[in-house]
């Protein structure tokens, strides 16, 4: 058996706080920060980061997935429909053919091989930190504020810390909190959170991607945060929309911010 390396406290916790520091240096200068790492975040995440941008995914639990985790009333599986299927293909997701034009996937492995592809892609994401206002100058945004979410929960006072960002999209989900935020301290940005509707999959599926797309100067939603915003349906556990909003806000950021 190969002896364990022998590694002291004092170089575990300098290891941490010099390359953890490192990493949070990095994350104040960005093109894109995304909020939540649900399906809808993960996804613009990979597209974002193989577009060369600079992109950081801000979630606020300690793990990824969001809402995938959850499948169907806990049952571990999700549906989606083509031509969603392509990204989950595209991160190597074992699609099980369920009628045509629709498949079933495993929820861990989606929330694994999603997350996987962000980050070989090259996007950073950050856990535990909860993306708790905006950067807004002359109506515009310009980045986030960010606050670690134990100091949330704790109720403690702290300050915040701003990041700067060339784009902040609210992957929220059902509540787009990025977005609702906003909308209360900035009526300048003429934005609002109606909230979305009861179930209609087949509309849901198609408003959500519809209605994602840039809100306000610098600010996108996508994913559930997308049908909260345009009023959209909900869908229950069929993902297709989310996969295909997250690509889209990804592919019109690129595009805006390449232009
Ligand atoms: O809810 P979530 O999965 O959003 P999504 O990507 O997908 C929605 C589906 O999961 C499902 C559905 C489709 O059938 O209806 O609900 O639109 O993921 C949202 C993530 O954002 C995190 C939250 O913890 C979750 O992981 N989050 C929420 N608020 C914040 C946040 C915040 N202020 N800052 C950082 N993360």
């Amino acid at each position: 058996m190969k002896v364990i390396t022998p590694v002291d406290e004092k170089t575990v916790t300098t290891a941490i706080i010099e390359r953890g520091a490192k990493a949070l240096l990095d994350l104040v200068k960005s093109d894109v920060i995304i909020a939540g790492a649900g399906p809808s975040g993960l996804t613009a995440a990979r597209y974002l980061a193989k577009g060369g941008l600079k992109t950081f995914v801000v979630e606020r639990r300690l793990s990824f997935g969001g809402g995938i985790g959850g499948g169907g009333m806990l049952m571990p599986r999700i549906v989606v429909q083509s031509p969603s299927h392509e990204v989950l293909q595209e991160v190597g997701v074992r699609l099980d053919p369920y009628s045509k034009g629709v498949w079933v996937v495993d929820v861990a492995e989606s929330i694994a091989k999603l997350a996987t592809g962000a980050i070989d892609a090259g996007a950073g994401i950050l856990l535990g930190v909860t993306v708790d206002d905006l950067v807004v100058k002359r109506s515009r945004v310009c980045g986030a504020v960010l606050q670690w979410s134990a100091v949330n929960i704790s109720g403690l006072h702290v300050d915040p810390l701003a990041v700067e960002s060339r784009a902040v999209v609210d992957c929220t989900g059902h509540d787009a909190e990025v977005i609702a935020i906003a909308s209360r301290k900035n009526p300048d940005l003429k934005i609002s959170v109606p909230g979305e509707r009861s179930m209609d999959a087949v509309t849901a599926e198609r408003r959500t991607v519809k209605c994602t797309g840039e809100v306000a100067p610098g600010l996108w939603v996508a994913g559930m945060a997308a049908a909260a915003v345009g009023q959209g349906p909900r869908m229950g556990p069929i993902f297709g929309g989310m996969l295909l909003s997250g690509r889209k806000v990804a592919e019109e950021i690129i595009k805006s911010l390449h232009r």
